[in-house]
């Protein structure tokens, strides 16, 4: 070979790499997104944690939740204590865009226990047969759980969706479940692994005049929590994503290999961010 084509080579080989670490970084699908917490530097503030969505919904780390490396930057740990979760809203109130009709909720997690009722991202109450909200994360085997308009059997129905096996503990894997008014899937690796039909209907929260002190659940992630139960996740978590719409799946598929958002949304959005992060003086 010359010396000519050799420096051909070097220039194409260098392009081509250039071109691969762009091609990299493709943005997630930002069509129906309701929060993004990626858990990256620079993203976290103290124990606020940003919402890299258009809404803000930005989360709070309560009691301790420690950075590692995750599936693409940086995640969060749970070390299994129930009192150290993150709280994405305090309320139903405060989730600012809470999907009402529809909804998909996405991660990559590791789980090192599987629990019998066990929660990645969850807004619920299931007390007895007292049943509202939605739980993503584990009934031993990982599973999306929503209650809906039907079936009703008056304080609402869970029905926990899922597979027959699980992923290998410790592993990441990635999940998403999604409900389009008429159909719960659950997606393991961007594959379809549970699929339930007998969910129709807007999505069934607690509300107050339901009583009890049954009237309002938060939004957690790395915990099942409600009035009465906490049970922590012991594992990794990293880029969450919730949808008001539910996900096909070929956009799961493209999440999979996707992180942050589309560069005109990051230009919106970092000035809302400075500003969250140095408040001006009242
Ligand atoms: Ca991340
Ligand atoms: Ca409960
Ligand atoms: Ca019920």
């Amino acid at each position: 070979m010359s010396r000519l084509h050799l420096s051909v080579l070097v220039v194409l080989l260098f392009l081509g790499f250039s071109l691969c670490s762009v091609l990299a970084a493709d943005p997630i699908i930002e069509d129906g997104l309701v929060a993004y917490w990626s858990f990256n530097k620079g993203t976290m503030n103290g124990a606020v944690i940003k919402d890299q969505s258009e809404v803000g919904q930005h989360a709070r780390i309560i009691g301790t939740v420690k950075a590692a490396k995750g599936k693409f930057g940086d995640a969060v740990k749970f070390d299994g204590n129930q009192a150290n979760y993150i709280q994405g809203a305090k309320n139903l109130k405060s989730f600012k865009k809470k999907p009402t009709k529809a909804i998909s909720v996405e991660a990559w997690v590791t789980d090192e226990g599987f629990l019998e009722w066990g929660g990645y991202i969850v807004c619920a109450q299931d007390n007895g047969s007292f049943e509202k909200g939605w739980v993503f994360g584990t009934n031993n085997q990982v599973s999306f759980a929503i209650s809906t308009k039907e079936p009703d059997d008056g304080n609402g129905v869970l029905t926990y969706v899922k597979p027959a096996d699980n992923p290998k503990r410790g592993n990441w894997f990635h999940i998403a479940g999604t409900y389009d008014g008429s159909t719960i899937k659950l997606y393991i690796d961007g594959k379809v692994v549970a699929e339930n039909k007998n969910h129709k209907g807007d999505i069934n929260y607690p509300k107050a005049k339901d009583g009890n002190g049954e009237d309002d659940a938060e939004l957690v992630i790395g915990q099942y929590r409600d009035k009465n139960e906490f049970f922590p996740h012991t594992g990794l978590i990293d880029e969450v994503k919730i949808y008001n719409r539910a996900l096909s799946e070929a956009e799961v598929n493209h999440n999979m290999k996707s992180e942050g958002l589309s560069v005109d949304i990051r230009n919106k959005l970092s000035t809302q961010w400075a500003e969250i992060k140095n408040p001006r003086p009242r």
